[in-house]
């Protein structure tokens, strides 16, 4: 059984930190590595917080060390990073491989299993490699297959030592704040339309890998391969109207099942997902290509393209019909929703991250229900610090233990298959458009020290307890 503390999880469960490459490892042109969109977009000045950038960041790319020691003090069994496609093929394909990026990141990996902390590595966390983007990007067709040569030529190189792989993380991250708002890399705006075929080539490009590793490499590396996605936890604001019921179901489906409905359920996007955006291309008169692309048949199919099911999850929403007041077309017009949070949730730093653990138990139990009970990791979740920094965050401490004794409770109680969990982040880090100003670290980092060391926040020493404990109380 396990106990409400989340002290009594099973044996093998994975606790694990995330990060991401251009969020920590700075050497933005070190050794040959090519540009990003990430470098591209900060340099050109397009929002980020007071014109930051990753040029440094947590200069992982020499400090790899101190990262180490840091996970070595949480006493984490896993760490999860991503790789930096341009680090590793400047040019994006692998006809001009970056030998000082292979090495890096063996150093890495093999470091790391030396101190007997597995790995689970993401290929892409939203850094595309700018001669990529110079191809069109995301939004044209033929990214899918570079993607693919990409994924091959690591797991060729990594898949001895790398079990756990994350092909993409947060396609609708990267759609929606990458092609419909901006905010993100490669900062475009062309709403309603270009985020649909980024998601779609995404997902192209994550069932070809996985195609690639099920029929290649998985036979004798035997490691697993998904996506991850992130969702938040989306619930009627009134559950007696049935428009907020539908409202919440269909938030669901543009957000989480956009993707995981073609890659665990039909292998096409969701019913109401597609109607809904049907309806808006006639209401405004849309005459363009399809929106929301079909699959082709001439492509591998996405269908059962997941080992597991992994989940960013940060916060939840209560939901509501219309409030709409997009004039054109957008997603957000498609969507038609309006998301309010309850009074009763805290926000932490950032506006949109209240806080909600019990949203996270609530979605697993709906992933475990809908996606037909997947193995499931949390590969991302944690809480934001902002202002002045405060090394005794007593608030972030008893999120961790709130939620994992959530997700304690999703397993005991509600049957969910949950393997692992992962907090973000191991480290303060660039958190994207909003630069250095909101932290996410079990570590604090003082970026205004040339050194940028590092030092663990109380929720650091609560998270290291509570693995601790679950390690040396494991009834299994
Ligand atoms: C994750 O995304 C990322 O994977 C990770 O790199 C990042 O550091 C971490 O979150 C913390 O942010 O600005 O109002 O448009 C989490 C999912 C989806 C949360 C987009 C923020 C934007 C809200 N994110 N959402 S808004």
């Amino acid at each position: 059984d396990f106990q409400s503390e989340g002290n009594m999880f099973p044996r093998d469960f994975v606790w694990g930190a995330a990060t991401s490459a251009y969020q920590i490892e700075g050497g933005w042109q070190a050794d040959g590595k090519g540009a990003s969109i990430w470098d591209t977009f900060c340099h050109e000045k397009s929002g980020v917080f007071e014109n930051q950038n990753g040029d440094v960041a947590c200069n992982s790319y020499e400090l790899w060390n101190k990262d180490l020691e840091c996970i070595q003090q949480l006493g984490l069994t896993h760490y999860r990073l991503s790789f930096s496609w341009s680090r590793l093929l400047p040019d994006g394909t692998p006809k001009n491989v970056n030998q000082r990026g292979v090495q890096y990141y063996n150093r890495v990996i093999n470091d790391l299993l030396a101190c007997k902390v597995s790995v689970m590595v993401t290929l892409y966390h939203f850094d595309l490699p700018q001669a990529i983007q110079n191809l069109g990007g995301w939004k044209s067709p033929g990214v899918a297959a570079l993607f693919n040569d990409y994924a091959k030529f690591c797991f060729e190189t990594f898949g001895d030592r790398v079990k756990l792989w994350i092909t993409i993380n947060e396609p609708h991250t990267c759609a929606k704040l990458g092609h419909e708002v901006g905010l993100h890399a490669p900062g475009l705006k062309e709403k309603g339309t270009a985020a649909y075929m980024v998601g779609h080539n995404m997902l192209r490009a994550h069932a070809m890998a996985w195609h690639s590793y099920n029929s290649v490499y998985r036979a004798t590396q035997k490691g697993e391969v998904s996506l991850a996605l992130n969702s938040d936890w989306f619930e009627p604001l009134d559950p007696s109207c049935h428009e907020d019921v539908t409202s919440a179901e269909r938030d669901l489906a543009f957000t989480l099942g956009w993707f995981a409905w073609p890659i665990f359920v039909t292998g096409d996007y969701p019913d109401i997902m597609r109607s809904a955006i049907e309806t808006q291309s006639k209401m405004m008169g849309y005459s363009g290509d399809m929106r929301l692309p079909r699959f082709s048949k001439d492509d591998p199919p996405v269908l059962g393209t997941a080992d597991f099911f992994a989940l960013n999850y940060y916060t939840s929403r209560k939901v509501t019909s219309g409030g709409c007041g997009d004039q054109m077309l957008s997603m957000k017009r498609d969507l038609n929703v309006e998301e309010v949070l309850d009074p009763s949730w805290p926000v932490c730093g950032v506006s949109w991250l209240a806080v909600v653990p019990c949203g996270l138990r609530k979605l697993l139990k709906y992933i475990k229900d809908v996606f037909n009970n997947p193995k499931v990791y949390i590969t991302e979740n944690g809480f934001a610090q902002v202002g002045p920094a405060q090394i005794e965050d007593v608030d972030r401490c008893e999120f961790y233990k709130s939620t994992i004794s959530e997700v304690a409770k999703a397993m005991e109680e509600d049957g969910v298959n949950v393997c692992g969990y992962f907090a973000w982040s191991l480290m303060d880090n660039f958190e994207w458009a909003d630069g250095f100003s909101v932290r996410f670290g079990l570590f604090h980092v003082d970026f205004s020290d040339a050194e940028l060391s590092r030092t663990i926040y109380q929720s650091g020493q609560e998270y290291a307890k509570i693995i601790a404990k679950s390690k040396s109380a494991s009834p299994i």
